[in-house]
């Protein structure tokens, strides 16, 4: 896979020595408080069904397991750190409302519950085009725009996969992380009773023919930990506070070289990585929609079931830039190692030989051309001079926010080892949208003059 990627180094790293800064601990900022859906229901319609339905789920049937952001303390005081859009997908009858509301209640002064059946859409296999949905889209548009809430709650049967890209593209263009929820209930997928279940009366054939659209599951472009949203800014800036401290240091000015500039000229790093991921992640698997050899068996794991949608703390022990990429080292710990694939190291480097988890990184900024997957292979070569026991040349120290000692080894790779490692939250996940979402990684536009003279 990496072949599609322009694979510009000839090896070298850079080892950063440690930099040791801990987040302030801020205030929750939250959403708007917001008055729940149930409020703005019109009289007599969908409002009695929903309760019958509730009451009738939870005291018939076990409703399954709850997910981790209803019952884990660590993943709910993730995701009120977090940006996240819960979609919930199943036939109807299924039990999303019922699980749609637990969410809503249990975030209730940070979320937001959107359903379709409050605005009337009938779950059909192709009937339910764009205009169904305009009043919908304006109160999930003004929902985001205003951000009147952090935790967005989508009751539909997202079945459609029209609909559901135009959701992924709403979510990247507010940085909302996605994370697809399924009922649980024995009966989710059961058309005879479903046919009793849901309110809209669909016939048994009508919910045949709906299933074969949600039977599959939805395979992401990656599996991944999305930072919650202000350990992402801070990790933001932590990353410009080092590329500027860097690009300070006497001895990266004397080796610019490999980044394109001469000795005499002055390179502003900020500008070099043009561009910096969407939203802040550390891949485990790269699935390409279920496109890339093991990605469904990985999706079905045990592990990688349990771990969806869960909280879990990063550990960043190092961050390094090469002449293509700026990226943060992750150390895993064993519960994140269940579930990293196996093959992930060899699946870009596979003639080398590399301790479980050593690609793990968050990529923060790429040059110009380069794509993201260049960050986990540039780690992989630093890890590699490392491994080979050469003494590498520790060249300054870097204070502050980012405090710790900067190594270099060679072709412009450097590393900063934090004196104290960094911790960011994060929700595991998948990214669904297009690929290549990015911002810059400073300033308005992408691309700026590289090289000025001093
Ligand atoms: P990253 O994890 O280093 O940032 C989309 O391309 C995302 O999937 C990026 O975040 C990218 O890199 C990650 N990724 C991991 N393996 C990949 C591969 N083999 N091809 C493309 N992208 C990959």
């Amino acid at each position: 896979m990496c072949g599609r990627h322009r694979l510009l180094f000839s090896g070298q790293h850079l080892l950063c020595p440690s930099f040791g800064l801990q987040h302030p601990l801020r205030p929750l900022t939250g959403g708007r408080k917001v008055g729940s859906v149930l409020n703005r229901l019109k009289p007599g319609t969908s409002k009695v069904l929903h309760c019958r339905m509730s009451s009738q789920a939870s005291k018939d049937h076990p409703e399954g397991p709850k997910p981790p952001l209803l019952v884990d303390d660590h993943t709910v005081a993730t995701v009120r750190d977090s940006r996240i859009l819960v979609l919930l997908r199943g036939l109807p009858g299924s039990g999303k409302s019922t699980l749609a509301k637990d969410i809503e209640q249990k975030y209730k002064d940070n979320s937001r519950l959107i359903s379709a059946d409050l605005h009337e859409i009938k779950p059909a296999v192709r009937s339910s085009g764009e205009e169904n949905y305009t009043k919908l889209d304006a109160e999930l548009t003004t929902c985001f725009e205003k951000r009147e809430a952090n935790l967005v709650i989508l009751d539909d049967t997202h079945h459609d996969r029209e609909r559901l890209d135009k959701l992924f593209d709403m979510a990247n263009t507010y940085h909302f992380v996605v994370t697809i929820l399924e009922p649980k209930t024995p009966w989710r997928l059961d058309c005879a009773q479903l046919k009793d279940r849901n309110h809209w009366k669909l016939s048994l054939e009508e919910l045949k023919n709906l299933r074969p659209t949600l039977e599959k599951e939805l395979l992401p472009l990656y599996f991944g930990w999305f930072l919650a949203k202000r350990d992402q800014d801070y990790l933001r800036k932590t990353s410009h506070e080092f590329l500027e401290q860097l690009g300070n240091i006497k001895a990266f000015k004397k080796r610019l070289q490999p980044y394109g500039c001469e000795e005499k000229q002055k390179l502003d790093l900020l500008k070099y990585f043009a561009k910096s991921p969407n939203i802040l992640h550390c891949t485990t698997k790269f699935c390409d929609y279920g496109k890339v050899l093991g990605s469904e068996e990985y999706a079905q794991q045990e592990a990688v079931k349990k771990a969806y949608s869960r909280g879990y703390t990063l550990h960043i022990s190092a961050l390094f830039a090469t002449p293509r990429t700026v990226g943060a080292q992750v150390e895993l710990t064993s519960d994140q190692l269940l579930i990293w694939p196996p093959d992930a190291e060899k699946e870009v480097m596979p003639k080398d030989t590399f301790p479980r988890g050593s690609r793990a990184h968050i990529t923060l900024g790429t040059a110009a051309d380069v794509q993201d997957v260049q960050t986990g292979i540039d780690l992989l070569e630093i890890v590699k001079l490392q491994q080979s026991g050469r003494e590498w040349e520790s060249l300054g120290e870097l204070a502050g926010p980012v405090a710790g000692k900067v190594s270099y080894y060679e072709n412009g790779m450097w590393m900063l080892n934090l004196a104290r490692k960094i911790e960011v939250k994060s929700i595991f996940s998948g990214y669904y949208g297009k690929p290549g979402v990015h911002v810059p990684l400073r300033g308005k536009k992408g691309l700026f003059n590289q090289c000025q003279i001093m």
